[in-house]
């Protein structure tokens, strides 16, 4: 299990195993968020603005109807993970430039070399000329592994066999292509060297010597906590522009992100996701996030509350063209209900003189009217039309009323609209009559 990951299902399930959700719990849950983005290498001063932004907004936002406490900051912790990730756009590799001079570090093994031969199947998809230069002088066979990706992907390539200086190499391979009209040049550099001042060293004078473009870092996502640091190194070194994370294909849910990307303040643009050179996608910090956190439990609230966020919408819209809706109606009554018994409310409105027991029905029915349409779905109650004869049973059934019961409530919502609608229109003649 890798450790990033799992500190962040200890948040979930924190969340889920509170019960009121009220400060002291959700400061045990924070702390857990802290303990979890600190153990993946997350800047402090970073981990704090997230969990003070997590506990603000869990505060200050409202419980939607349908939906618990413990799912609303279920969707704000991923909402400010994504956040965290560079937000939900993906990540747009531009080529603005001929050519483009793509550099790819990252330690052995990585996968860069791979990277750059599906980056390169990748760019040539979209149209773009795409030479690939084998600046690795370190490993023997580096050369030969890129020139035969090159091939099998139909990109140029530029190598000089048995060559020791890896910069003369890169320059020379970004003459080359920019000779011959290329749109973009890969550099796939060394991973390993006599130590890692040594490699650190050399990228340095790689990247002064062909200025880059874009530096991509390539993360291998079984790493964990570990990218940070190797991040770290390579940003120093040459400025990290972006990040691709390999081997997302694997059992490793690539909890190393966080950390490379805090590291460096890049964005992670692909993950690689098998060893065939069709096997990269452009990144989505959402699909990403929601491993994190554990799928799929977390991909049907968040369909929820996407689902909700239409509705209001739709709602906001009803209430701009001056619909009123069971949704609008039953806030009302919860309204009139929270301000005492309703003899004292129509008291209070000078309406003492109702005949004995009536004042004592209307209550009765608001609470059966309650009951009743918190047996109905949002879009019921949203647009009350679509409530036909098996909804009006299903409705009486789950609310423990009669379907009597529910058609009086739907008599009396219309009865209202109608009401609202002659208000409405007799407000706009008085308006139009200069009052
Ligand atoms: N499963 C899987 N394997 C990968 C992926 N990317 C690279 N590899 C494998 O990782 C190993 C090292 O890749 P290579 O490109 O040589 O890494 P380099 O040393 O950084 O150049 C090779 O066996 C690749 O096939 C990936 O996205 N998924
Ligand atoms: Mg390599």
């Amino acid at each position: 299990m890798e450790e990033t990951r799992s500190g962040f299902l200890r948040v979930v399930s924190r969340i889920k195993n509170s019960v009121l959700l009220d400060k002291k719990e959700v400061d045990a849950v924070i702390r857990e968020l802290q303990r979890a983005l600190l153990r993946a290498d997350v800047d402090v001063k970073l981990v704090f603005q997230v969990s003070q932004r997590v506990r603000e907004r869990f505060f200050s936002e409202k419980v939607p109807p349908g939906f618990s406490k413990r799912e609303v900051l279920l969707k704000i912790l991923y909402e400010e993970l994504v956040r965290l990730l560079g937000g939900e756009e993906p990540y747009e590799f531009r080529v603005d430039k001929r050519p483009k001079v793509v550099m790819l570090v990252g330690i052995q093994g990585s996968g860069k070399t791979t990277t750059a031969a599906k980056l390169a199947a990748y760019l040539q998809k979209r149209g773009f000329r795409v030479g690939l230069v084998a600046a690795d002088t370190y490993r023997p066979g580096a050369y030969e592994q890129l020139k035969q990706l090159s091939e099998a992907v139909g990109a140029g390539f530029y190598g000089e066999p048995g060559a020791r200086d890896a910069v003369g190499v890169a320059r020379r391979g970004l003459d080359y292509f920019r000779r011959r009209g290329y749109d973009v040049v890969i550099i796939d550099t060394a991973g390993r060297h006599k130590d890692e001042a040594g490699l650190i060293e050399e990228m340095r004078e790689i990247a002064a010597g062909v200025k880059p473009d874009e530096t991509i870092l390539v993360i291998d996502s079984t790493i964990g906590k570990a990218a940070g640091r190797q991040a770290a190194a390579f940003h120093e070194a040459a400025p990290i522009g972006s990040i691709i994370l390999t081997k997302m294909d694997g059992s490793a849910k690539g909890g190393g992100a966080l950390s490379a990307v805090a590291a460096t303040g890049a964005r992670v643009a692909f993950i690689g996701v098998g060893e065939k050179v069709g096997d990269l996608r452009p990144f989505d910090a959402r699909e990403y996030v929601s491993r994190l956190l554990g799928m799929p439990d977390l991909r049907g609230l968040l369909e929820r509350f996407d689902k909700l966020e239409r509705i209001e919408r739709e709602r906001a819209k009803a209430i701009a063209a001056g619909k009123l809706t069971l949704l609008d109606l039953r806030d009302q009554l919860k309204r009139v209900r929270s301000m005492g018994p309703l003899s004292s409310v129509l008291e209070m409105l000078g309406g003492s003189a109702l005949p004995p027991g009536v004042a004592e029905q209307g209550e009765k029915n608001i609470r059966k009217w309650l009951v009743i349409m918190d047996s109905m779905t949002v879009e019921e109650l949203l647009n009350p039309s679509i409530i036909d004869r098996h909804r009006v049973e299903r409705i009486a059934r789950g609310s423990g009323t009669t379907p009597r019961d529910v058609r009086e409530l739907l008599a009396a919502y219309k009865r209202t609209k109608k009401l609202m609608r002659q208000l409405s229109k007799s407000r706009r003649k008085l308006r139009g009559l200069g009052f």
